[in-house]
């Protein structure tokens, strides 16, 4: 099975790294050391959760060119936001329960600059603005119409994100009107992009319309630094999909970078925090979350509850897709 051969080689070599970053961390923190001892020969690589193919494909475009990280994952993820065929990103996005398709979004690069939007409307690529946020205020996060109007004062276009084919389906769910999202069907395709370029620097995006037929200013993880996405470039980074609320009260994607501070491969810190997530929630039999990691020396991995995540990479050798390892077996 790809998946098991892919996750014991990346065990192995997370093993081998295993020694030589706790003794650069336990010898000094200099970014000197860093760059001549640990510099990753297999630069750059690029992440992404589910079957993101294009977005990887876009974002290897910029950092197969000697462009940044933050570009990259910038590029990246605005390929499903602007698919219509994509059901949970951006537009074509299925809607909240009262019929309003609402994205959240956010970036954050090796420097740990970030910048978010969330419950915003109209906007096609809240990722940019979400980086227009990090760069061009003093704030970290904008929401709802204060989040719509700077957008529209910074040049992007009000657009009618919402499409006949999710107009009818909600139009359709209206009539049980039953919230009941479906594992790795409803709750499927927020994309999370993690890259390091060829300067080994990290970056790190996630955009969504968030769970299919939310309660209306319903806001999930996808745009919460630490919980959708997150970034220390002295570490990895690390992001996540599925279920929002079990991702926030676990802080989850802080939690797998925390973990491979302490020494983890990316597959085990995500392990590690899946099984936080399965310790603190009752009903996680019926529900998904899974995270996707990458570490300062390019070594990836993802880890979910459920059977059925996967992720896609591009890197040196071309562009895959890996089944994830999952707890419930
Ligand atoms: C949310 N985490 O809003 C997102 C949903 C998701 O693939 O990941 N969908 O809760």
């Amino acid at each position: 099975m790809k998946s098991r051969r892919k996750f014991i080689r990346n065990s192995l070599a997370g093993g081998a790294l295993l020694g030589t970053a706790i003794h650069l961390e336990a010898c000094s923190t200099s970014d000197q050391a860093e760059t001549t001892e640990e510099k990753p020969s297999e630069l750059p690589v690029v992440v992404s959760t589910w079957n993101n193919v294009k977005a990887n494909e876009v974002a290897w475009g910029v950092l197969d060119s000697g462009g940044s990280a933050l570009d990259a994952v910038e590029a990246g993820v605005k390929v499903p936001e602007a698919d219509v065929n994509d059901r949970s990103v951006g537009y074509g996005g299925r809607p909240d329960r009262d019929g309003n398709v609402t994205l959240d979004a956010c970036i954050m690069d090796h420097g740990s600059n970030c910048g978010s939007v969330a419950f915003l409307q109209h906007i096609k690529h809240p990722i940019s603005v979400a980086r227009k946020v990090m760069e061009d205020t003093p704030h970290v996060m904008l929401v709802g119409n204060g989040a719509f109007q700077f957008a529209l004062e910074n040049g992007f276009e009000k657009e009618d994100l919402l499409t006949d084919k999710s107009r009818e389906e909600w139009e359709k769910w209206l009539q049980t009107s039953e919230y009941k999202p479906v594992i790795n069907i409803e709750m499927h395709d927020t994309i999370g992009m993690l890259a390091i370029d060829q300067a080994g620097k990290l970056s790190g995006a996630c955009t969504t319309s968030g769970a299919a037929y939310k309660m209306q200013g319903r806001v999930g993880d996808s745009p919460i630094i630490g919980a959708g996405l997150f970034v220390d470039g002295d570490i990895g980074a690390a992001t996540a999909t599925g279920l929002g609320e079990a991702v926030i009260k676990v802080a989850g994607s802080h939690l797998v970078v925390e973990m491979m501070r302490q020494g983890l491969h990316p597959v085990e810190a995500c392990k590690a925090a899946v099984e936080r997530v399965i310790n603190k929630e009752p009903d996680h039999k019926n529900l998904q979350v899974g995270f996707l990691a990458l570490n300062k020396h390019g070594e990836y991995g993802g880890y979910a509850i459920q059977k059925g995540y996967s992720y896609a990479v591009y890197e040196r050798n071309g562009p895959h897709t890996d089944d994830s390892e999952f707890a419930l077996k």
